[in-house]
C-alpha cells in the first residue's frame, strides 16, 4: 500500500496517530500537501460519507474520522498557508446556522489566507447576527458554508439579514458546500458560487476585481 492509499485508510477509520505518522512520512517522501489533501484525505471523507449512506458507519465513525482528518491538515496547515503578504481583502467566512460542518468551511479559510487574503473565522452555527455585525465593521467578503441541504435556507436568511440592516450593498457574499449549487445560489441572490476551496479564493478575486 503506497503511502496516500495508507493516508486515506487512517482518516476513513478515524485512527488520528496514523494520519499524523502517514502525512508526515508523505512530506519526507516528497509528496506536495495540495496532493496529499486532495488524492487522499478529501477522497476519505468521501468515502466516509458514502459508508454513512450505506448505515455502514454511523456518527460517532463520522466524528473520529473527521478528528483525524483536522490532525493531518494542522501539519499542513504551515504549507499550504504562505505568509507575510499584504491582505487582498478582507473575508469572513463562517458554517451557518444549525450547522456544525467545518471541515470544508476550514480548507476555504486556509485557501483564502494561502492566496493572501484576511480571514475572518466566524466558526460554525454562525447566526445571521454574526454575519452582518461582521459586514458592519467592514468585511468586503462574506463567505457561507452549508452541508445539510436542511441548513441551506439559513444562507438565505443571512442575506436577508444583510439587506434588512441595510449592508448588503457593501459586501460581497459567496457560498459553497456540498449540497449547495450555482442554481442556488443564483436563487437566493448570492454574488457568487464555488464548488471547493482552491476555486474559492478565484472567487473572492474575482469579485473584488482582482487581477
Ligand atoms: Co455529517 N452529514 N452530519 N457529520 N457529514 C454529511 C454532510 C452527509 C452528506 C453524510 C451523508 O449522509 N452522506 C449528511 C447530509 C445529508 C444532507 O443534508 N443531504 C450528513 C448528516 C445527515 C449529518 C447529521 C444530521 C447526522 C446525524 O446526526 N444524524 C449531523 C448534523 C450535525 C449538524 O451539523 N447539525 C452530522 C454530523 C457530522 C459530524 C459532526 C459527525 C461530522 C462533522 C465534523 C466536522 O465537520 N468537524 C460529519 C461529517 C464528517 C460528514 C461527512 C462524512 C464529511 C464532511 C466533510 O468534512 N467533507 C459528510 C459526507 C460528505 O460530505 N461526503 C457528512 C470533506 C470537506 C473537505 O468537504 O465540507 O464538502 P466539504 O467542503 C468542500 C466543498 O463543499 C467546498 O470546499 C470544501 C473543500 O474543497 N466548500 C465551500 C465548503 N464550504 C464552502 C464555502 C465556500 C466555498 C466552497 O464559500 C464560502
Amino acid at each position: 500500500m503506497g503511502i496516500l492509499e495508507e493516508i486515506n485508510d487512517a482518516v476513513i477509520y478515524g485512527k488520528r496517530k496514523d494520519v499524523v505518522a502517514g502525512v508526515e512520512k508523505a512530506l519526507i517522501e516528497g509528496y506536495d500537501a495540495g496532493v496529499i489533501l486532495h488524492q487522499s484525505m478529501i477522497p476519505a471523507m468521501t468515502e466516509v460519507g458514502l459508508r454513512f449512506e450505506r448505515n455502514e458507519f454511523f456518527v460517532p465513525e463520522m466524528l473520529i474520522a473527521a478528528r483525524a482528518m483536522q490532525a493531518g491538515i494542522d501539519i499542513l496547515r504551515p504549507l499550504l498557508v504562505e505568509g507575510g503578504v499584504e491582505p487582498l481583502g478582507t473575508v469572513a467566512v463562517g458554517t451557518v446556522q444549525g450547522d456544525l460542518h467545518d471541515i470544508g468551511k476550514n480548507l476555504v479559510a486556509l485557501m483564502l489566507e494561502g492566496a493572501g487574503f484576511e480571514v475572518r473565522d466566524l466558526g460554525v452555527n454562525v447566526s445571521p447576527d454574526h454575519y452582518v455585525a461582521a459586514a458592519q465593521e467592514g468585511v468586503q467578503i462574506i463567505g457561507l458554508s452549508a452541508l445539510l441541504t436542511t441548513t441551506m435556507p439559513a444562507m438565505k436568511a443571512v442575506i436577508d439579514a444583510l439587506e434588512a440592516a441595510g449592508v448588503r450593498g457593501q459586501v460581497k457574499v459567496m457560498v459553497g458546500g456540498a449540497p449547495v449549487t450555482q442554481t442556488y445560489a443564483d436563487e437566493i441572490g448570492a454574488d457568487g458560487y464555488s464548488p471547493d476551496a482552491s476555486s474559492a479564493t478565484r472567487l473572492a478575486k474575482q469579485l473584488l476585481n482582482i487581477e
